[in-house]
């Protein structure tokens, strides 16, 4: 297992080889058209496109890239995200092996932990072209304006360089930039993000910054990856992709960015150097309000000589970025189950904008279990922001949401099994009364027991299986259609986020 690409340009070939891209050579406009005519593939999970003949610039524009589950797939190199979440497990057990076979095994694990690591390069092609001082023009880059009420174009899958100053560990995220003029754009960081507590650690307020556009699929996930601070991404993006991340380093600010990259911002963010960012169409469905955020004023632009410039749209879900957040859902389970091991499964709908809603199936063990969990979560790196909290028993599938709202609907006493509690919320959530601050729920949708003030809990319908196997053997000479699912008929376009379940608990 491991990426089977390099750079965005092998992966653009991938892509082709494997019929999942589409070259467009009429000319679009990237006010506004590009989303609509992305927003329509995206929903029907179309092909990436790269638009070739983009107006206003000479770059062409990739976007769709990660639109579906098949794509996402390819890029990691596996054929479910499972798997992906699997070899992080075995880095994460750290039991000390049994016999040498294992013994073995775990030293190959430990091997491909040290080759993870970022290393530096004296020369990368992301500097094949170097614009200092006044020839910085982010004119030239094809930036999307995305949705009507949106005030200027937005870059919105850039892999935001930063360093902390007090521990050296570097860190990638994706922050979107709206575009102020030639030489500067905002930094979206919001409040819980580590590039802002960059920024806010840094003594005189001032800190450089790279935004690397451009990358192999793998490591442009990384960035939009919540890890832990001190976890670097580019580290986390080796070890995903079965070989270190090169870096280069930057021209005009003491940082080091992929060799790889198609673009490269260079520059600074100082904390007093603010305006009022946005509106934004987000990834919530609506505008998230303008805010104040700093400013990052470009020193240097280096590029590829042919450079091909990668964007995204978010919005009302669902939209590409479905998919990066289904991958993060799946490949942080390992590292969730490690702190909370009663958690079997878990599921964030697209429709919950990835936090608003958190389903986790647990193994039930003692009264107010369910609660435990609960504020697991609510305690937990960025799922600390979930609204809204489903607990459910280890047999329930937390994929198939017509049957954890069965739960929900059959098993709560809303006076007994609703909790409801505040804590920190994501900063774009509007139906909050304060920002970033406000309300929770938990459901408690497990059987409970006389020991958390229930009735005798009944037994569940269940057909005997002997029966259920005559009538598999009489289907035919019945005379009745096949039947597959008849849930996942219910269930409608969901059904493909089925296919995105780890393993099966037997009932
Ligand atoms: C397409 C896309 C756009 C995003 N835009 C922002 C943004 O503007 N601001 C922000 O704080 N997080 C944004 N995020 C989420 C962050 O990338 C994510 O929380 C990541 O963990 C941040 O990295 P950090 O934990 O190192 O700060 C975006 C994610 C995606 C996939
Ligand atoms: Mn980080």
């Amino acid at each position: 297992m491991g990426s089977p690409v390099a750079d965005l340009r092998e992966w653009i070939a991938l892509l082709e080889r494997e019929g999942e891209l589409v070259r467009v050579t009429a000319e679009v406009d990237p006010d506004l058209e590009i989303t609509e005519i992305t927003d329509r593939v995206v929903k029907t999970g179309g092909p990436a496109l790269l638009f070739e003949n983009v107006k206003g610039s000479r770059l062409p524009l990739l976007i769709n890239q990660f639109g579906t589950e098949r794509r996402m797939c390819l890029a990691f190199g596996v054929e479910r995200l499972d798997d992906v979440a699997a070899k992080l497990e075995e880095v994460l057990e750290l039991s000390p092996p049994q016999g040498l076979v294992e013994k073995v095994r775990k030293l190959g694990t430990l091997k491909s932990i040290a080759d993870s690591a970022p290393k530096s390069v004296s020369k990368g092609p992301c500097q094949e072209v170097v614009l200092e001082g006044d020839a910085v023009d982010l004119d030239a880059l094809p930036i999307m304006r995305c949705w009507p009420l949106d005030p200027a174009p937005f870059i919105t899958l850039p892999a935001v360089i930063t360093q902390d100053r007090e521990t050296g560990v570097r860190n990638v995220g994706m922050y979107r930039m709206q575009k102020v003029d030639r030489r500067s754009t905002f930094m979206h960081w919001q409040i819980h993000k580590d590039g802002r507590a960059d920024l806010l650690a840094a003594p005189d307020g001032r800190i450089p910054v790279a935004v690397a556009l451009g990358l192999d699929p793998v490591t442009a996930y990384a960035a939009s990856a919540p890890l832990p601070k001190h976890v670097g991404e580019l580290m986390v993006a080796g070890f995903l992709k079965g070989s270190a991340v090169q870096l280069v380093r930057c021209k005009t600010v003491d940082l080091e960015v992929p060799a790889s990259a198609e673009i490269v911002l260079e520059g600074w963010v100082d904390a007093g150097d603010t305006a009022m960012e946005g509106p934004f169409g987000d990834h919530t469905g609506y505008y998230t309000p303008p805010e104040e955020f700093p400013l990052f004023r470009i020193s240097a632009i280096t590029m590829r000589r042919d450079a091909i410039y990668p964007s995204i749209v978010v919005g009302k879900p669902p939209a590409e970025d479905e998919w990066l957040a289904k991958a993060t859902e799946r490949i942080f389970l390992p590292a969730i189950r490690m702190s909370v091991p009663e958690i079997v499964d878990y599921d964030l709908p697209t429709a919950g904008a990835f936090h608003n809603c958190v389903i986790v199936s647990i193994r039930k063990r003692f009264p107010g279990h369910a609660r435990k969990v609960m504020h697991a979560v609510w305690g937990l790196g960025l799922l600390s922001l979930a609204k809204a909290v489903v607990v459910v028993d280890a047999d329930v599938d937390v994929h198939d949401y017509e049957d954890v709202f069965f739960r929900v609907c059959a098993n709560v006493d809303p006076k007994r099994d609703v909790v409801l509690a505040d804590g920190p919320l994501d900063q774009l959530d509007h139906a909050s009364v304060l920002p970033s601050f406000g309300g929770k729920i938990g459901f408690d949708a497990t059987a409970k027991g006389p020991d958390e003030g229930a009735r005798e809990w009944p037994p569940e319908i269940e057909m005997t299986d002997d029966v259920k196997a005559r009538v598999d053997a009489r289907w035919r000479e019945l005379g009745l259609p096949e039947h597959d699912d008849r849930r996942a008929v219910q269930n409608g376009r969901r059904v493909a986020a089925g296919r995105w379940r780890a393993r099966r608990v037997p009932r």
